[in-house]
Parts: structure tokens; sequence; C-alpha cells
């Protein structure tokens, strides 16, 4: 349509807005860009009332707002036990020693000196969805799974940093800690830090930001959130776990029978619907597409199914490329909303035919208590105002 056309047909406002009747900044005004402050919403957020401090506490990813399935770096959720450390990457060092035959301590400039590898991962704390143990509890896509962010990670694989110092026979497990206050260590099976874990200094094109480790930090795919240890500053190598107090006091999986679950390292497949959700309200009956995200820490999303009475009847939703394994992936399915209520869920299914499971199926075995690792299907009431509850439904 030329612009007169629009202008007849009502689509340019009689009145020339601002934008159109003057010229705009020019292009030294903002040196960093930032988003339209018509954006202003899109932030993360905390739950006041979950952790006594801000410092040891979390943020969430604004899901609800977000698109594709990389997560801008500004909005990625923050989790720290002491705070956000602020590290001078040139004072900073890694540490690599333990059973290596030369152990070595790394400037950033001798990482940036090796070479690079690029990897697509979601970062999943291991308590997102926590809070919904007992019964739903938070209303909102952000607070319900935002624990959650996907970026495009770049750095050296630890093979290559192991290959460089080599590895003494024997060797299975590394200590990976943590340059902040918290001085977060935990171990990791050697056999994983061969396989995909990178020492990751970039993070979707630039510099990792202070909130997630810089200048460096250690990227598990697939493996929960703790274990990407942020500020890295040491990894040993050694042929045992070394138990540190994140593995058994936090971060440890207990069972209604008061046994612990000894290594709960991956992230189950999980999945959650976007919009329609408690933040993207439904405005009247009509054409409306359902957008959620899926991922597994196991592999390739294989299916996603969508259901809009509680479980009673599944429809498969088309996956949106790229489908990366131990990646955030897309799905978008059409749909019209009569006006009545609905129960809308999905469901995800992994590559190893692990089906993500309900609420009910997932407490027989973890008990009402549980705090990690909850990756059952979320539930949202849309009413007949077209408003989106949290709710769970057995
Ligand atoms: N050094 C250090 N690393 C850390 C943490 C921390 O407090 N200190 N928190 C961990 C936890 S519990 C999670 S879920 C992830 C969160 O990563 P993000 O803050 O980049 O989202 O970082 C992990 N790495
Ligand atoms: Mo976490």
């Amino acid at each position: 349509m030329s612009g007169a056309a629009a202008a007849r047909a009502g689509g340019i406002p009689k009145d020339l807005p601002d934008w159109t009747a003057g010229m705009g900044p020019g292009v030294t005004d903002e040196p960093y860009g930032a988003p339209s402050k018509f954006e202003a919403h899109v932030v993360r957020r905390n739950v006041e009332w979950l952790t006594a401090s801000t410092e040891s506490s979390v943020n969430f990813t604004p899901l609800q707002d977000l698109n594709g399935i990389l997560t801008p770096n500004g909005l990625f959720f923050e989790r720290h036990h002491s705070g956000r450390a602020d590290v001078d990457p040139a004072q900073h060092r890694l540490v690599i020693h333990g059973m290596v035959e030369r152990p070595v301590s790394l400037t950033m400039e001798d990482l940036y000196r090796l070479p690079p590898v690029d990897r697509i991962a979601f970062t999943e704390c291991a308590a997102n969805g926590g809070m919904e143990w007992r019964g739903a509890q938070l209303n909102g896509v952000q607070f319900v799974r935002g624990m959650l962010g996907c970026a495009q990670w770049t750095g050296v694989s630890v093979r290559t940093l192991l290959e460089h110092t080599g590895v003494r026979l024997g060797a299975k497990w590394v200590l990976a800690e943590g340059a902040d206050n918290a001085a977060l260590d935990r171990s990791i099976p050697l056999d994983k830090m061969l396989d995909d874990a990178v020492v990751a200094y970039a993070q979707n094109g630039e510099r990792l930001r202070p909130g997630q480790g810089y200048p460096i930090r250690l990227v598990l795919p697939g493996y929960e959130g703790n274990m990407w240890v942020k500020w890295l500053r040491r990894l040993e190598v050694g042929d045992e776990p070394w138990y540190t107090r994140w593995e058994t006091s936090k971060y440890t999986d207990l069972l209604p029978t008061g046994k612990a679950i000894r290594f709960s390292f991956v992230q189950e497949a999980n999945s959650v619907i976007t919009a329609p959700s408690p933040e993207k309200p439904l405005n009247g009956p009509g054409p409306y597409v359902i957008r959620g995200l899926a991922w597994s820490g196991n592999g390739r999303i294989a299916r996603v199914d969508v259901s809009t009475d509680g479980g009673k009847n599944w429809v498969q939703a088309p996956l949106q490329e790229p489908v990366l394994p131990k990646a955030l992936t897309r799905f978008y399915l059409p749909w019209r909303w009569d006006g009545g209520s609905a129960l809308l869920q999905c469901r995800a299914i992994d590559e190893t035919g692990y089906v993500q499971p309900t609420i009910e199926a997932l407490r027989k075995v973890r008990g009402r208590n549980a705090i990690y690792h909850n990756n059952s299907i979320v539930t949202w009431l849309v009413n007949t105002t077209g408003e989106v509850e949290n709710v769970q439904v057995a």
C-alpha cells in the first residue's frame, strides 16, 4: 500500500507523530544500544519472599516476551550465592592441576590464543519449577520456568585444555571452582568434561556479562545450572568426586524415604507454553498462536504435544528449526479460541523417547517436599474472560 492509500484507509494518523515530523538522534548518542523504551516491561524479575537476601538469590528470564531460541544477554536469568563478582580479567587466572602431567595457570590471553568452539546450549537451574512441588504457586511463566536461558557460548573446549595438560591414568573426576565469595565448587565426571564442556568467555557474540561469570565460566550442556561454575578459577583433576558442600547439603535430590539420589546432573525433558500465559492473556475469541519452548538435557527434542483440554486430547505441534541438542527448541501451534475456558498444556518428548511427566507422576517418585528437578507438565487455565492462571490438574 502506498503512503497516500494507507492514509485514506486510516492507517496513518492525521497529525504526524514526532518520530515522523522531525529527525531522531544520530548515530553517536548510544554507543551500546538499548531496547526501545516501549519495551521497558521486558525485564528480569525476582520473587521477594523466595530468598532472605538479594545476594544469594535468583532473578528470572521474562520468557513470555522472548522470541526464537536465544536469550538476550541482558535478560539472562542470574543465580548467585554470594552476589555478582566483578572480576578483573587482567588479574584472573585459570589453574588446571591435580592428576595432570603439566599443571598450568592460564591468563585470559592464553585462553584466547587457543582454538575456540561455539556451542548453543540452554542453562537451567535445578530449582527451576521447584516452587511448584506442593501446588501451583507462582502465577507467571517467568516465575514458573524462568530460571532458564539459552545462548551461543564461545570458548575453549575442556578437551583442548586437558590435551594441553595431559591427564594421568585413573583420572575420573574434575573439580570446578569459582572465584566469587561463594567459591562454588562442583565435581564433574571427566567423561562429560571431555565430551562437550567448554570454558566460555563469550555469550551471544560478546564477552560474558558479569552476572554470567565474566571473564570465564564453565558450560556443561544438558547439566544442571549449578555445575556451570561462573568466574571459573580452578579445575582439579582427580580419581573420585569431592562431595563438596554444594553436593552434600544443597543441590541434592532427597527422596521421600530420606535417601538421596546420588547424581542427578542432567536436566530432563521439559517444556512450557509462553503465550497464552498468565502474562499474555487473550483479548477476545478468534485466531491465536500457542507459542512455547521445549528442551532436554539428554539431546534433541523429538516431538511436542499440545492439549487444550487438560491432557485428554493431544495434537502434535510443529517444531521450528533449528532443533539442536541440549538447546531450547521453539514450537508454534495456530489455535482458534472459542471464548470458552480451556486447560492448555504441552509435553516434550526427546530423542531418547523420554516423555515429560505429569506433576502427579513425578510426585509419586519424589514426594511433595522435593526442591529440585521439577520438569512436570505445566497447565494454564484460560478463563472465559481471557485471563490465564497457573493451575495443576490431576
Ligand atoms: N561461582 C559461581 N558459579 C555459579 C553460581 C554461583 O553462585 N557462583 N551459581 C550457579 C547456579 S545455582 C546456577 S543455576 C547457574 C546460573 O547461571 P546464570 O546466573 O548465568 O544464569 O550458575 C551457577 N554457577
Ligand atoms: Mo541453580
